[in-house]
């Protein structure tokens, strides 16, 4: 049984107010000549395959037909979960009737404990598929009547079940969507939960001859290398940008062994981060040939700059985000009130540490504080009543 494993799929996202359907449709396209090229049996999605619960229509196409694509022309079936982005019901529509045509969507308990039964071509045999659709423990706790309060105990409830109802002979792949304690994170996934009580242990996964994971957007297995994170298809945030995207291609013999290999996707446009002085930068965009890559630029420039933003983007179409140096700390900078009652003088030298990440040199400070006193020598002169 070959199939390729995916996840976090994320169609409909946006990035800095820029959508990346044109980008999710350039690297699904890569995973069907995958599947077309690797002679798959089945294509698995372990969840978040929209960004929203109600996703846009634009999505909804995208994913239809790329669905279409696999179970229809290329005779593929599809199996998936929803993540903790998706919305699960909705999701699930029509999953009954579209089980027939080879979509198999594993939306509620219902149908987790029935597992998805395909045949390797090539040696006849059965795999079984089981997937837990993502829930939090208080589902879990409404549905069984159980006492399950935290993820890990939900999730382990829930393996016990399907565990009771599997088959010993028959090589089994569990599909999840969830936070295995220890594994890396990235900064685009929304926590399960707050404070870390989100993360589930591995050790009930070793039942499984694989196991299918969803939720961490980098490529990686935690525990044993057949418990797996094959990670999103694009780089979700900046934190990302040296993360070799991809999916997974399982290999799964007749007696529950199993080798991976990961298929690398390539992006429409990369995304990455620039740092230096902008006349520099600038120079090198002209030659860049992958000038419009998503870019986060740090500009190191200690003085003003009028309109960095223009200036970029006139060479290198796609900076979503600039920082300078000086501007991480305007959290710390606020407005207080106690600041606001301060004179000119205090105020003009806040801003310019906050404008170049230095203080006033002496000479600077002295020239200032002249300027201030012709200012309001002259102030106090215009106030005077005219004789
Ligand atoms: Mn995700």
């Amino acid at each position: 049984m070959r199939f390729i494993h995916s996840s976090d799929w994320h169609i409909g996202r946006q990035f800095h107010n820029v959508s990346l359907l044109q980008d999710q449709q350039h690297v699904l396209d890569q995973l069907l000549a995958y599947i077309a090229s690797e002679a798959v049996d089945a294509l698995v999605i372990a969840g978040d395959i929209y960004d929203r619960s109600v996703p846009p229509a634009a999505a909804v196409e995208l994913l239809d037909q790329v669905l279409n694509q696999v179970c229809a022309e290329m005779g593929v079936p599809v199996i998936l979960i929803p993540g903790n982005h998706d919305g699960a019901e909705r999701l699930r529509f029509g999953a009954r009737q579209l089980q027939r045509a080879g979509l198999h969507i594993i939306g509620d308990f219902e149908q987790m404990l029935t597992p998805v039964a395909l045949i390797d071509k090539s040696s006849q045999t059965a795999v079984h598929f089981f997937g837990i659709p993502y829930n939090d423990p208080a589902l879990v706790r409404d549905r069984f009547a159980t006492e399950a309060a935290t993820h890990d105990q939900a999730h382990a409830f829930l393996i016990e079940q399907i565990n009771a109802v599997k088959t010993a002979e028959v090589p089994t792949v569990l599909i999840s969507h969830c936070f295995i304690d220890g594994a890396q994170e990235s900064e685009s996934e929304r926590p399960l939960s707050i404070g870390g009580a989100d993360r589930v242990s591995y050790e009930s996964f070793k039942s499984f001859d694989y196991v299918a994971l969803g939720h961490l957007h980098s490529p990686q297995y935690k525990g044993e290398p057949h418990i797996r994170y094959s990670g999103s298809i694009l780089k979700y945030s900046f934190s990302e940008q040296h993360q070799n995207k991809g999916v997974t291609l399982v290999e799964l013999d007749s007696g529950g062994h199993c080798s991976t290999r990961h298929l690398p996707l390539k992006p429409l446009r990369d995304m990455r981060i620039l740092e230096g002085e902008l006349a520099t930068l600038l120079e090198q965009g002209k030659v860049d040939p992958h000038s419009d890559d998503y870019l986060l630029v740090r500009l190191t420039d200690r003085h003003a700059i009028l309109d960095p933003m223009g200036k970029l983007r006139a060479v290198y179409p796609n900076v979503l985000h600039l920082e300078k140096p000086g501007m991480l700390e305007t959290g710390e900078q606020q407005m207080s009130r106690d600041k606001l009652k301060r004179g000119e003088l205090e105020m003009f030298r806040d801003f310019f540490i906050q404008v170049s990440g230095q203080a006033l040199s002496p000479d600077q400070d002295a020239a200032l504080i002249n300027t201030l006193n012709e200012l309001q020598c002259t102030a106090t002169v215009r106030e005077e009543p005219q004789r």
